[in-house]
């Protein structure tokens, strides 16, 4: 878009896509000299896109209008274009770095006599992100002399995939409607979904999922029906390089197809799929492929026929790979049915259980999708040890972007440390160094396809997201599955600029808010790794029982003695034994299994002694009082930039920060209180406990 009249600074639509005119800085009177751009292709789609960015961005960072042609007629300009596609963009840079250059790179450099930028590229991809990367540079304040900059992509996939249903409603999600659909319809603003894609583009997505993991009757026929509709998403989604891939019902033979069986060997089931296969690329020719929850939380799978996940799965990948097509196959696989009382079920055993021992069995085009954790997206988790252990098998991990046990976008809470930590975990898989990292590129076993997939975290509010600062983490869940190895940090900066501009007392405080917000949000929640603990069904706010005689399988089993999980192999449900060995004796023994998963993987009374040299209650009472006092310190730390920023903005994260700060009192009283009342055991500082 369009900085239409309908939004404004403050209202945080634009997102970090402003391009105000910056007004400090020694580097912002370099920005005036570029109003040239040379093209030397015109006619593709995602050029377009990025012919259209980069106009709109310089007009509005310098003010001047931009104008372009496909030769080079004025320096300094900013030239832009895929290799061998013209004589501009080819004598800007040696044939070394045209080599280097990767399907999605890009190249950025500045000449340093004429003062011309170039971004060259392998694919029309390349160029469009390339032309983020110059705009970020500007938005940010940055240098435009001298650039030398090379970046190829470090992971292959990076995927968002929406939970939006098709009535409207979004599951999971925390910032109004869906901006896709309405009354069980595709939904006819075009714009918005334009809006979105230029901003999934801008940092670094490249494929999309548009429906909802569940998948219901309506949406069963997104594969039929309203292929056309879905047609006209893919066309928008192309045109800023991403891929759109459609979540499908398992059953959908019986569901949609007349069949009366989805038995992934029934060769008219088969025969289903395939047709559906051919229809949808004659609609769409570049579709992405099917995205698919089956056997999981009462989704239909191949399960009930007697068959394996392999078998439903490779059913999928056949019908789809005459046409280029994949599949994703969630490991979010487990027994939601349990009972309480049956000690010995292990939900967090149960994706290992059943898909590691099928490793070698899926066809190529078949991708596993992974949960970062054992559990469920819980604050805290050890990471999946089904990531990496099956080397014969392609892999993505995947992030909730959506914050649905991490504070509903009503607290601040900045994933991105969070991620850091599990991408850095190294599993020993293939010795040391075998990070999660390095496995989900794709370095360590080679597989045809691997990365990131989150789920999203918008809807149709103005701003996105609900809650303005978590644009930071749809922001930061691009730019990290993008590049790795970029800190939490620099992510944070790049995007506090980007949205909010330079002022430093202004940068500073948001900086600091989001880098404290994850550990804040977990001192005041369930402590220790042991999750959950909050009410049923919606998930938001403290309800230490609120699952723990449940049939989902997450439970902490405090009693008037201790509390936790005893996951050990020597006493327990044995879900240590799912590690490489050495990690499996990190967590198994008390004494080196680290503190903050410590009830994620031990039983233990409460005056079981911590490496910090607390006990276990005292431990939950002081992160308690200090979580809450903490919450309410960012608060008054936002009070202090009051004039600072747009008041809209200013007014709209207060709000929020206020109403974070009371709620965090209220977990902190809840948890306190049942724990007091537990185990007996005071407060050490004689603190109010009710
Ligand atoms: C889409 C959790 C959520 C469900 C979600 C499920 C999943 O259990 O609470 O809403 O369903 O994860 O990832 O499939």
């Amino acid at each position: 878009m369009s900085n239409s009249v309908l939004y404004h600074p403050g209202d945080g639509y634009l997102a970090w896509l402003q391009y105000r005119r910056i007004t400090a800085g020694t580097n912002v009177d370099q920005y005036a000299a570029y109003n040239h751009l040379v093209v030397t292709e015109q006619d593709d789609v995602v050029i377009r896109s990025a012919v259209n960015e980069l106009t709109q961005g310089m007009e509005g960072i310098t003010g001047r209008k931009v104008s372009i042609s496909g030769k080079t007629e004025t320096t300094p300009s900013i030239i832009i274009g895929t290799f061998g596609t013209g004589l501009a963009i080819d004598k800007s840079f040696s044939t070394g770095v045209s080599d280097a250059v990767k399907a999605e790179g890009y190249a950025l450099q500045t000449d340093s006599i004429t003062g011309n930028i170039a971004i060259g590229a392998a694919t029309p991809a390349g160029v469009l992100y390339g032309v983020f990367h110059l705009l970020r540079i500007m938005g940010t304040g940055g240098s435009v002399h001298n650039l030398n900059i090379l970046e190829n992509p470090v992971n292959q996939l990076r995927m968002i995939n929406q939970w939006d249903n098709m009535d409207g409603s979004v599951e999971r999600g925390y910032a109004g409607k869906s901006i896709f659909y309405e009354d069980n319809r595709v939904t006819s603003n075009l714009q918005r979904i334009q809006d979105y894609a230029r901003l999934l583009a801008s940092s670094g997505i490249n494929a999309i999922a548009i429906n909802n993991v569940n998948v219901h009757r309506v949406e069963s026929r997104l594969l039929t029906e309203f292929l056309p509709d879905v047609a006209k998403l893919a066309a928008i989604f192309r045109a800023y390089a991403i891929k759109l891939f459609l979540s499908v019902n398992y059953a959908s033979t019986i569901e949609i197809g007349g069949l009366s069986s989805a038995d992934p060997l029934d060769s008219d089931v088969r025969e289903w799929w395939r047709t559906a296969a051919s229809e949808i690329y004659a609609e769409i020719p570049d579709f992405g492929g099917f995205l698919v929850k089956a056997d999981s939380e009462n989704r239909p799978g191949p399960f009930t026929y007697g068959r394996d996940h392999a078998d439903g799965a490779n059913m999928l990948a056949e019908a789809l790979k005459p046409h280029g097509g994949i599949v994703i196959w969630r490991c979010f696989v487990y027994n939601c049915k349990q009972d309480w009382r049956d000690r010995t079920t292990d939900r967090a055993r149960a994706a290992y259980d059943h898909f590691q021992p099928l490793d070698g069995r899926f066809m190529d085009n078949v991708i596993l999708q992974v949960k970062n954790g054992p559990i469920d997206f819980q604050v805290r988790e050890p990471v999946s040890p089904l990531l990496g252990a099956m080397p014969k098998t392609n892999q993505v991990i995947e992030f909730q972007i959506a914050q649905e046990y991490t504070g509903q976008q009503r607290h601040v809470c900045y994933l991105i440390p969070q991620w850091k930590k599990i991408m850095d975990f190294d599993t020993q898989l293939q010795g040391e160094g075998t990070t999660i990292q390095r496995i989900v590129e794709g370095d360590v076993h080679g597989n045809p396809y691997s990365g990131f997939a989150a789920v999203s975290n918008i809807g149709n509010d103005t701003n996105w997201t609900g809650h303005l600062l978590a644009q930071a983490n749809l922001y930061g869940y691009g730019r990290l599955a993008w590049n790795p190895e970029m800190s939490a940090e620099e992510i944070a900066m790049e995007w506090i600029t980007l949205t909010f501009g330079t002022n430093e007392l202004l940068v500073q405080t948001i900086l600091n808010i989001l880098m404290n917000s994850w550990v804040i949000y977990e001192s005041y929640t369930a402590p220790l790794g042991v999750g959950f603990m909050v009410n049923p069904d919606h998930h938001y706010g403290p309800n230490v029982d609120g699952y723990e005689y449940s049939m989902w399988g997450t439970y902490h089993f405090a009693d008037c003695y201790g509390m936790g999980v005893d996951r050990t192999t020597a006493t327990g449900t044995g879900y240590t034994s799912q590690y490489a060995r050495i990690n499996m004796e990190l967590y198994e023994s008390l004494e080196s299994c680290p503190d903050e998963l410590l009830l994620f993987f031990h039983h233990v009374p409460y005056n079981h002694v911590l490496h910090s040299g607390k006990t276990v209650i005292q431990h939950i009472y002081d992160t308690h009082f200090e979580g809450a006092e903490r919450a309410a310190g960012l608060l008054d730390a936002w009070k202090l930039v009051k004039g600072q920023v747009d008041e809209e903005a200013y007014q709209h994260v207060a709000n929020r920060l206020a109403e974070q700060a009371e709620h965090a009192k209220e977990w902190r009283d809840r948890i306190n209180t049942y724990f007091l009342r537990k185990s007996g055991i005071a407060d050490q500082w004689g603190r109010t406990i009710y």
